[in-house]
């Protein structure tokens, strides 16, 4: 399926598992009959209507600033905001609350260029190669290319790893509907970016995922799912000049 859908991530099938036992040295785990989980009264915020109405347009406003920014100021970014941003995104929810993600947050400039020399390596090949001349060509506007200067400017990145399974003591517990979890987690992980005044570009590099979780010592079961370089724009940042599909495009009310 790779040769007629190439965005379809070969990732998926990462073999480049070092422990090569691992798909059969644990049992899967049930979350447990044992463990009760006491309701408690939900405590949430109301507001009045005007509040609601004024609330919604001025987060609309905010996310509407948003936009994917290629050009990030080497600038320092203190690593409480991160923090916060991480806890932020830690809040989605996910299936079977099991909290599928890990967040791995890169600062080292020599692991930064690591990353770039992976990423670089690969996606030359993914444009010359694997994309295909459309998708290349329906790119060109968006002036992309595989040489990525913010994986070494950027003061981080953040790569968003999907735990496919649960490691516990027993074995292995599943994650039900990790990819989904983990990918309302990055929305809000946008989200609180924006708040804070930072920029970001949404990278998923095809193909990178394996060497990249070795690189960063991660586990088989987690998968790269995106990577975030974080920061302050650049003084000289430009975007393209894009809008935005109107509401009643993108609404239907039954
Ligand atoms: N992953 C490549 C190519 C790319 C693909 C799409 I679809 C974009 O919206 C932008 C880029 C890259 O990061 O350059």
């Amino acid at each position: 399926t790779s040769k007629s859908r190439p965005w379809v991530d070969e990732d998926l099938q990462d073999d480049t598992d070092i422990r090569p036992t691992d798909d059969d040295d644990g049992d899967w785990v049930e979350s447990g009959e044992e463990e009760e989980l006491c309701h408690v009264p939900y405590l949430g915020s109301r507001y009045p209507v005007e509040t609601m109405v004024q609330r919604s347009q001025d987060f609309y406003n905010l996310m509407n600033q948003r936009r994917s920014v290629r050009f990030i100021s080497p600038e320092p970014v203190p690593r409480e905001v991160i923090n916060n941003i991480i806890h932020t995104a830690g809040t989605a929810p996910s299936g079977a609350h099991t909290e599928p993600w890990t967040f791995v947050v890169v600062s080292d400039p020599e692991v930064k260029h690591q990353v770039r020399l992976v990423v670089e390596e690969e996606e030359e090949a993914n444009y010359r190669h694997r994309m295909g001349d459309k998708w290349v060509s329906d790119l060109q506007k968006f002036r992309t290319s595989w040489v990525k200067e913010y994986l070494d400017v950027a003061p981080y990145l953040v790569l968003v790893f999907k735990q496919t399974y649960g490691v516990v003591a027993g074995g292995k517990k599943t994650h039900y509907y990790n990819e989904i979890s983990v990918s309302i987690s990055c929305g809000l992980l946008l989200a609180a970016l924006q708040n804070a005044g930072l920029v970001t570009v949404t990278s998923t590099p095809l193909n990178c995922g394996p060497k990249l979780r070795l690189l960063l010592r991660r586990p088989a079961n987690e998968k790269l799912l995106m990577l975030l370089p974080v920061g302050y724009p650049a003084s000289d940042a430009t975007v393209p000049d894009l809008t935005r599909k109107p509401l009643h495009d993108i609404v239907v009310h039954v």
